[in-house]
């Protein structure tokens, strides 16, 4: 099989695997499991290797080398030679402050260079000859429903929505909060928001109306849009009502959206079926059709927000992660590039939702940057059966294919005839996000669905970080399954220990940056103080991300997953806090205490602990309540997997919860509980043992 491409090349079994497997504070299971390191070689392929953007390690490093040492001229290069500025930036590439000893926390990229983002990904592409190339490929979640558009069609469709929003008073720095599934209208919205320098507010489409309206009030938009209905696989989820209810709550606090434009998915759900608010609802088809196909660009600074986007954090509110324009255009279309070997004849399919940052800047932003053709995915990947992904890379001839741990775990599951029953030959590129993947599921993912051809970029970076941070490139260096390996360009990953010390070598630690790159989030919306209190000050002078991570004998970069109160969940980030809100508002919950637990395809399980108010009993019908609570609270994906009645926590004499002891119970790893001497009460874990199965 020597001509398959890519080649085995066992390495000698490693004695130091396991102390390399430290334990972190708080660490949770995954990052502890027995599938985490796999010190296989995987050599990359010379035909490969030699049609690379970066063919070699030696000449990643000239570059690596140089982005350290001049970030300046570094990232000043790419951003003059590959973009249209209006005007370009002040004297200065960059400011930084990282250090909260050295007062507030600022980075600036570009400051004074004039753009506009979706201007660069369709007009300057268009001007270069684009016109007639597909931008968007989309697939609906009924086989056979599809269309597509091209790079001209698509800023038509823009600029009529840029119209739109402009005639319905949405201005520069105006907030607008889109709550759709994954149609062509979902990218369109964000360009649209960006052609006329308003931020956008992306909630994913799985969120419930508590959680909308939550980021509703936070943001105050001048307008919501979203969709009637969407079907996923065979269900049918009314988004229009879960807006009407979250708008309804919103304005009880004070935040009154005038418009809500809504766009009729009519294969989800006709619209005299559709409930409306005369005066308030719009919608799309009629409306925005009557608008030019043409808009006038708002030039911005390149310092200007671009979008806010919440993501879960240690506490229960979650943040608003603000992004501004010059330096994400700049570092998105550049990982994109360089991280999965971009070509001009690449079909490129991302099965992330927009929602989430994945689908920010690598279904939207990263790839038209660069004048992609995307693939946008309405369904779900499983409908109407397991071979449903590989039905669509051969349809439209895809070449890289980019997607979560979790999928390759459950498709993994399904077994290897779904997957071999098609050709899948377009294949080239493969690549994975938003959890540690295990070696198992990267050797699957490498040997049945890319046939040992197509390296996997393990891409390894946060809503925070904007863009990739630590990512093979493929073709530059052999890859290890399960290893995110090397930083990108501009990104200087260090592992500290608990007193920040930075470690040197071999080492297992916290994980945090040195310095900015041009993606870095600028701040949280209205909480610059939480942002330095998260990120800058547990270990001073430096990003901390929140991850804990080993480097191995060879500098691979090794992620073991979270080390703070957030779970990751089928690649969704979710805040321990969060839930325990959600449960405690039941009316019937006293306490609740969540941990993660390890889970086979999803990567994290949510295991609850609850205490029930006094005379309260626990039932089958109780336990379905406490789960909806959370349903409705958060969203579907957020439901706990298993309730653990518990009559009492584990508390210290000063009343913190041990979740140390709570995430050995909930794992069943009983014999390692540790000295529970420190408790005020050590009876409560016998009697949580006792009740682990019921
Ligand atoms: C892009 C995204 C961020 C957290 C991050 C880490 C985990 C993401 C990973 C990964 C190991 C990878 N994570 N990619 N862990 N290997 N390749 O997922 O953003 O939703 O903000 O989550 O996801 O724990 O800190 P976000």
């Amino acid at each position: 099989m020597a001509d398959m491409g890519f080649r085995n090349v066992i390495a000698s079994m490693d004695p130091l695997a396991n102390s390399r497997k430290i334990p972190l504070l708080n660490a949770t299971a995954i990052g502890e499991s027995a599938d985490t390191q796999d010190d296989h070689l995987i050599i990359p392929d010379h035909q490969f290797s030699s049609r690379a953007c970066i063919s070699s390690h030696d000449q990643y490093l000239e570059m690596y080398n140089r982005s350290i040492d001049d970030p300046s001229g570094f990232w000043s290069d790419i951003a003059a030679s590959e973009f249209f500025w209006k005007q370009k930036w002040d004297q200065k590439v960059y400011s930084e402050n990282l250090d909260v000893r050295r007062g507030e926390i600022k980075i600036e990229w570009f400051k004074g260079g004039i753009t506009n983002i979706c201007y660069n990904c369709l007009d300057r592409n268009i001007e270069a000859g684009l016109g007639q190339k597909v931008a968007l490929y989309w697939e609906g979640n009924e086989p056979g429903f599809d269309s597509s558009l091209t790079y001209t069609h698509l800023l038509n469709k823009v600029c009529q929505l840029a119209s739109f929003l402009k005639a319905n008073g949405v201005r520069k720095g105006d907030a607008v909060v889109i709550y759709m599934p994954m149609l062509m209208e979902l990218p369109i919205a964000m360009l649209a928001c960006a052609r006329i320098g308003a931020i956008h507010s992306v909630v994913f489409g799985g969120f419930s109306s508590e959680s909308l309206a939550q980021r509703i009030i936070d943001c105050k938009p001048k307008i919501v849009i979203t969709c009637n209905a969407v079907k996923r696989g065979s269900k049918v989820i009314l988004l229009k009502d879960i807006v009407d209810v979250a708008l309804t709550d919103s304005a009880q606090n004070g935040v009154s959206v005038a418009t809500c434009l809504t766009y009729e998915n009519e294969s989800a759900l006709k619209r005299e079926s559709t409930k409306w608010k005369e005066g308030r609802d719009i919608w799309w088809q009629d409306a925005v059709s009557t608008y030019p196909t043409t808009c006038t660009v708002e030039w911005v600074d390149a310092e200007d927000p671009l979008f806010l986007l919440y993501t879960s954090g240690s506490t229960g509110k979650p943040k608003g992660v603000l992004h501004t324009t010059g330096g994400y255009m700049v570092y998105t279309a550049t990982t994109f590039k360089y991280a999965f070997d971009y070509k001009p004849t690449d079909v490129y399919w991302c099965t992330a939702d927009c929602g989430w940052i994945t689908g920010h800047s690598y279904v939207t932003y990263g790839p038209l940057l660069n004048g992609a053709s995307v693939v946008v995915f309405e369904g779900a990947p499983n409908y109407p059966d397991p071979g449903r992904c590989w039905d669509i890379v051969d349809k439209y001839t895809v070449t890289i294919f980019y997607t979560a741990p979790t999928l390759v775990r459950s498709l993994m599951r399904e077994g290897n005839e779904h997957v071999t029953r098609y050709s899948r030959k377009s294949l080239r590129v493969l690549g994975s996000v938003g959890e540690p993947i295990n070696p198992s599921a990267w050797r699957w993912f490498f040997d049945v669905v890319g046939e040992s051809r197509c390296p996997i970029s393990d891409t390894w970076w946060q809503t925070e970080t904007g863009g990739f941070m630590i990512t093979p490139l493929p073709g530059a260096w052999p890859q290890k399954p399960g290893s995110a390996t090397f930083p990108f360009f501009g990104v200087q990953p260090i592992l500290v220990d608990e007193k920040g010390n930075e470690l040197k070598g071999e080492c297992s630690g916290y994980l945090c940056l040195k310095s900015s790159w041009p993606s870095a989030f600028r701040t949280l919306y209205n909480d610059q103080e939480r942002y330095e209190t998260t990120y800058f000050k547990p270990f001073p002078g430096y990003y901390f991300t929140g991850d804990g991570c080993t480097r191995d004998k060879d500098g691979y970069y090794w992620l073991t997953g979270r080390v703070d109160d957030v779970i990751n969940v089928s690649g969704h980030r979710i805040g321990t806090a969060e839930v325990e809100s959600a449960l405690v508002s039941h009316p019937q919950c006293a306490e609740a205490a969540v941990v993660g637990i390890e889970h086979e395809v999803k990567g994290q399980g949510i295991y609850a602990f609850v205490t029930l108010v006094d005379g309260v009993s626990y039932s089958e019908e109780l336990r379905k309540s406490l789960i909806l609570a959370v349903r409705n609270q958060i969203g579907a994906f957020a439901a706990p997997d298993k309730i653990h009645w518990a009559p009492g926590l584990p508390k210290t004499r000063s009343g913190k919860i041990m979740r140390r002891i709570l995430r050995k119970i909930a794992s069943k790893q009983l014999d390692e509980v540790g000295d529970t001497s420190t408790l005020a009460d050590p009876d409560v874990v016998h009697h949580l043992i006792s009740l682990a199965d019921r």
